[in-house]
């Protein structure tokens, strides 16, 4: 069985996408990161960065935390949403590292200095607009001549989704990036999508 820690965020919600694409038997640990559970030492023996998510795969006892790292064991597991081919298998895990390395922190940033941050900080607010912005540029091209980030659906879509659909949070016009848009509204449609987002809400 496989037992995923994780909380209605977009890297929480990335795993849950696979889960749920893949149609494997898991269950759901709810992480309240507004009491702190992610510092309790149980779970700090899981994930020593005390972050959601975490997976736990039951029938080979191996812990993954990480978003990134726990989308390519299951891809891996499963031999699904990640080519075997190198040449394709490298363009998705670029993909997922783009992801994991630019398009998660800078959209967490702007998310965080838009509305959590204790007091405005319109140089902070700036920058990681601007960043967001041409991150959404780098999308938007890839997008024009590919479906999907890496050519077929994979590991990286699912790992770009939810932070694009936080747009409304980040202030983030989609209009003005119409393949973006039109990859975001082709995911939104897929039923596993829908599924992995209405189990966390
Ligand atoms: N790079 C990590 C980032 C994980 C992360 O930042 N998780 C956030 C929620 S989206 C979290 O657990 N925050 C709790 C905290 O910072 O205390 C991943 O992709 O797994």
């Amino acid at each position: 069985m496989l037992k995923l820690y994780t909380a209605p965020t977009p890297n929480g919600k990335k795993p849950l996408i696979l889960l749920e694409e893949l149609s494997l038997d898991y269950s759901i640990h709810r992480v309240d990161l507004g009491k702190g559970e992610q510092f309790l030492p149980d779970y700090v023996a899981l994930n020593p960065n005390s972050k959601i998510p975490t997976l736990v795969d039951g029938e080979t006892e191996i812990t993954v935390f990480e978003s990134g790292a726990i989308l390519l064991y299951l891809a891996e597991k499963t031999g699904q949403y990640l080519p075997e081919t190198p040449q394709a298998k490298y363009q998705v895990i670029e993909w997922l590292m783009f992801q994991m390395a630019s398009v998660g922190p800078m959209f967490g940033q702007l998310g965080h200095f838009l509305n959590g941050a204790s007091e405005p900080v319109p140089y902070a607010m700036r920058r990681y607009e601007q960043e967001v912005q041409r991150l959404c540029r780098v999308l938007d091209g890839q997008f024009q001549t590919k479906e999907f980030i890496a050519g077929a659906y994979s590991i990286a879509d699912m790992a770009i989704f939810p932070w694009v659909a936080a747009y409304d949070y980040l202030d983030l016009p989609l209009e003005d990036y119409p393949h973006l848009l039109r990859w975001f509204e082709t995911l939104q449609k897929r039923g596993a999508v829908q599924q992995a987002l209405a189990l966390l809400s």
